[in-house]
């Protein structure tokens, strides 16, 4: 199967090409999305955001095949704010930090998109609105933003998933809008989707009950499919369908793998009220 790979229309509108290699496989490579000036308009903003930020302030380490944050206050509430979680290989058996505190972030989320201006800035756009429409989006709203750093040699794997396992509409409108902030290949943990899978359902369902996250297993059926490395320049945007799995490997490499990973969810669906994402009923959704 080809490679759902295409420089990137300068007005987000998609050709027929790029929307069927989207529909067919559950993603798209658009490189040349985000100007590199831009990349790094948003990664010095983030350079600011970390030398403002008291690691001492924060426990949270951010695992993906862990379950640790998902009874985590600290965690549970960030839907609404912009908090820092820290990689578990930035620090030793003792807990003590291993690296400075700019190399033992794993991730900051949720609401970059809405409470900071530079990111709200590269989150929208005529582009990204032509972009949503194109791939069949009605009426999009940015649920939720994450900068996911991967750290040089410590940032750890992200395991096989579907994002509407976590972003659960009925039906299933979850779209991640995943940005390259510098270059991410094989060595570095580039994304990886299993081309095609999008279309044999959602396996696994993440539910908020009792103050927790808990999962609940749909379908045993593994998936079939060619698994795709998604090298992404920077400036590249991967668009992920919400059922379509995927994976990054640990970094290997002594490069960072700095992503921006926006994900909208689609108000002509019925967006799931136990999904784990809470925010204060005063601060709007907004889209594109
Ligand atoms: O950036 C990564 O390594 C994983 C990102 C991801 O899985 C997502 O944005 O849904």
């Amino acid at each position: 199967m080809r490679e759902p790979r295409f420089t990137a229309p300068p007005d987000g509108r998609l050709t027929a090409d790029m929307r069927t290699a989207y529909a067919r496989t559950g993603f798209l490579v658009l490189e040349g999305y985000r100007s590199a000036a831009a990349c790094d308009a948003v990664s010095a903003r983030a350079a600011d955001l970390i030398a403002a930020f008291d690691p001492a302030t924060v426990s949270t380490v951010f695992a993906a095949d862990s379950n640790a944050h998902t009874r985590d206050a600290y965690f549970l509430g960030s839907g609404d704010k912009i908090r820092f979680f820290l990689e578990p290989g930035a620090f030793d058996a003792a807990g003590r930090p291993r690296v400075a505190k700019e190399r033992a972030l794993n991730k900051i989320g949720h609401a970059l998109h809405d409470l900071d201006p530079v990111f709200d800035g590269f989150s929208r756009g005529a582009d990204l609105a032509a972009t949503a429409a194109d791939i069949g989006l009605i009426d999009p709203v940015l649920m939720q933003s994450m900068l996911i750093f991967k750290q040089p040699r410590i940032g750890a794997e992200v395991g096989l998933h579907q994002d509407a396992t976590f972003l659960h509409s009925d039906p299933v409108s979850c779209t991640g809008f995943w940005f390259a902030l510098e270059d991410a290949d094989e060595s570095n943990g580039c994304l990886i989707g299993l081309a095609g899978a999008h279309r044999q359902g959602l396996k696994e369902r993440s539910h908020f009950v009792d103050g927790r996250i808990v999962k609940t297993r749909l379908d045993d059926t593994p998936f079939t499919g060619v698994e795709m490395a998604l090298p992404a320049p920077k400036g590249t945007l991967v668009l992920l369908h919400g059922l379509a799995p995927h994976r990054s490997t640990a970094n290997s490499s002594d490069r960072s793998r700095w992503a921006y990973a926006l994900h909208a969810h689609d108000r002509a669906t019925r967006w799931s009220d136990d999904n784990w994402l809470k925010r204060d009923a005063g601060m709007a959704l907004r889209g594109f």
